[in-house]
């Protein structure tokens, strides 16, 4: 078995040095030790499923899915089994490798645990990777998604420890590192990153970045989401990250956690054929793949399909697997 990789030694003066650095330099660096990594023309696919939509009690200032903010998000109740295996089978159809379900809650409730075990099961027998992201766990929720067949848990520390409480107040940083523990020890993959665009200073990023490159191990995936900023979100009108900026965070990512899934996410539909491009010459290695985030517009699959022809990228495998059964879905 592959030994985990150890938290980085980083310190915050060198990860501002790097934020610093020619850009050149910083993505000939991201660029070496990417393909001393992973193969350079391979992109990994998640498409992304809101199993339950708005409604959320929590104030995360970025969210339209927040009952707090007046968006055009209605509130939704859970999907059910068929509805999310239709979903699956789409996004398996379509090439994607891994599935994530995403649900606007603060934590799961008990009765809402027991429907999404059962998600994780059918998702898990198609031969797709799982991934959830359903808010703050406690260890004995995170022992029952492992052991449903949850690959991945997706929490993300959003931004710096210092700018946190600028952006949500109705829990704590320390709260999300609980969770992340606990993911950990029910021996699940990591999936934690943040949003740039939040109005943050590139300190907060380099702390951010530091900050995930410092769990023990680093996160297997890390999402760079570009806010998007949503009519009604107290955000809406946050200025736009200028580019290049944006690129230098996926390259610091790559640098700070090698062997990592650095993932393209949210925010990439406005983004050009050419600023993409340069994301993945950073070290960007993963993609949200499907015309929806959770609530919010993605690229279409053809433009996609048509992006990584003109690269010449190649959709990554699925993590080996030993029992993909076919699921019939009425
Ligand atoms: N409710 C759960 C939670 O917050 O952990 C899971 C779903 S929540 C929507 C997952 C992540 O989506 C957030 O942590 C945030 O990083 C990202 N996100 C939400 N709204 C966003 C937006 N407008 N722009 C970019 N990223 C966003
Ligand atoms: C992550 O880091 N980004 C995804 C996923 N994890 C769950 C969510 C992006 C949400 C963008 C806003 C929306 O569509 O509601
Ligand atoms: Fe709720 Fe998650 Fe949105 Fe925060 S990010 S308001 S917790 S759905």
């Amino acid at each position: 078995m592959k030994e985990a990789p150890s938290p980085s030694s980083w310190t915050l003066d060198a990860v501002l040095g790097l934020f610093a650095s020619p850009f050149n330099d910083l993505l000939y660096r991201a660029q070496n030790i990417h393909r001393a990594h992973f193969d350079p023309n391979e992109i990994q696919l998640s498409t992304l499923l809101s199993v339950k939509t708005g409604g959320c009690p929590e104030d995360c200032h970025y969210c339209p899915q927040s009952l707090r903010y007046d968006s055009d998000v209605e509130s939704e109740p859970l999907l059910s089994l068929d509805q999310v295996m239709a979903r699956a089978l789409q996004a398996k159809a379509a090439g994607a490798t891994r599935f994530c379900m995403g649900a606007a809650y603060r934590g799961p409730k008990e009765r809402d645990l027991i429907r999404i075990l059962e998600y994780i099961r059918a998702v898990k027998a198609l031969g797709l990777e799982t991934c959830a992201t359903l808010g703050l766990l406690d260890a004995d929720q995170a022992r029952r998604l492992a052991e449903a067949g949850l690959d991945y848990y997706n929490h993300n520390l959003d931004t710096s420890e210092a700018y946190y409480p600028e952006i949500i107040t109705t829990r704590r940083y320390a709260d999300r590192l609980e969770t992340l523990e606990h993911v950990r020890r029910a021996g699940m993959r990591v999936c934690c990153g943040g949003i740039v665009g939040l109005g943050e200073t590139i300190r907060d990023r380099a702390e951010l970045l530091l900050e995930l490159s410092r769990l023990d191990p680093p996160p297997e995936s890390v999402p760079i989401n570009e806010l998007v900023p949503v009519p009604g979100t107290p955000l809406a009108q946050a200025p736009k990250t200028d580019p290049i900026d944006f690129v230098r965070v996926i390259a610091v990512a790559r640098i700070l956690m090698p062997t990592a899934h650095v993932r393209l996410s949210a925010g990439r539909s406005a983004m050009s054929r050419e600023l993409q491009a340069l994301c993945f010459l950073a070290g960007a290695n993963s993609i949200f793949y499907g015309e929806k985030l959770l609530t919010t517009p993605n690229n279409d699959a053809d433009e996609d399909r048509a992006l990584f022809e003109a690269l010449g990228l190649r959709a990554e495998d699925p993590l080996p697997r030993e029992s993909a059964t076919s699921v019939h879905v009425a």
